[in-house]
């Protein structure tokens, strides 16, 4: 999953591709590097974000969602108006990093268009979610939560196998918190949905390595290929082709070894 942010103020590369040509232009380099789906998103979630307006919101992304071709869109939006637009203008996949609890209408609407969508766990708001966040256990908490919001959408009608879910790497979680998760997926795997994986360029990242937020393509590409072998399937990145490479090295190897020990299997022979 590639991500295209059509906005003056993400993370990484807040303002890069805030006008609609480039940001068409990049989602097409996206794709021929090899994003299966690109996640189009105009509001920033960075920690200590404001939100910004549906209208602004629209503004931002319509015309980019109905210039891009050639692999399947999704919409990174909380907000029931802005994902049905999105979805008029040829989204299929509802990203949403409150996982319907910002606007639970937006189950329905998933619901009534029979699109996949991606629930994440987020601890607070993004304005006041790094303020020290804190879990009985992290890895059982995220899992539970997780647990709650795929039954909240069932029961809006949302078929289980439209469902894939979502950790929220550094999404009120420390350093530790989001190493742990990383190292402990496989328990998520565990609920029987796609786990989707968000770590690209993202500040623990930086913590580990010294880099600025640009430099941090090989970290990234770390994250995600451990997070493979801990059973992910989906990777949000910004950078495709190095991750893409990485992955196909790394799906390659499992596959030709199945029965690879994993932290938690047990070997019968
Ligand atoms: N991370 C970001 C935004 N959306 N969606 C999912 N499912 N998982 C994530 O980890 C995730 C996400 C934050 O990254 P980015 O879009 O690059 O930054 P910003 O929110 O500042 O636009």
């Amino acid at each position: 999953m590639g991500v295209v942010n059509v906005t003056p103020d993400s993370f990484s590369d807040g303002g890069v591709f805030d006008d609609d040509a480039a940001a068409i232009a990049h989602a097409h380099r996206l794709i021929a590097e090899g994003a299966e789906i690109v996640d189009v998103g105009g509001e920033s979630t960075r920690p200590g974000a404001a939100p910004i307006p549906v209208e602004e919101e629209l503004e931002r992304v319509i015309p980019v969602i109905e210039g891009i071709s050639g692999a399947r869109i999704s919409i990174d939006t909380m907000k029931l108006a802005v994902a049905e637009k999105a979805l008029d203008a040829g989204a299929g996949y509802v990203n949403d990093v409150t996982a319907f609890r910002h606007d639970p209408e937006l189950a329905g609407l998933v619901a009534d268009r029979g699109v996949d969508c991606c629930l994440m766990h987020m601890l607070g708001e993004p304005r006041t979610m790094q303020d020290d966040p804190r879990y009985d256990d992290v890895v059982d908490d995220i899992k539970a939560f997780l647990e709650e919001r795929m039954a909240f959408a069932v029961k809006a009608g949302v078929r289980e196998e439209r469902i894939q879910l979502d950790p929220g790497i550094g999404f009120g979680k420390t350093l530790e918190h989001n190493l742990e998760l990383l190292r402990r997926l496989d328990e998520l795997v565990a609920l029987g949905r796609p786990i989707v994986v968000g770590t690209s360029r993202k500040s623990f990242l930086g913590r580990l390595t010294g880099r600025d937020v640009t430099e941090r393509v090989h970290a990234t590409v770390a994250t995600n290929v451990i997070a493979y072998e801990r059973g992910a399937r989906v990777f949000r990145v910004h950078d495709v082709a190095a991750t893409r490479d990485a992955l196909e090295v790394a799906a390659a190897t499992f596959a030709r070894w199945p029965q690879t020990p994993t932290r938690t299997s047990t070997t019968t022979s």
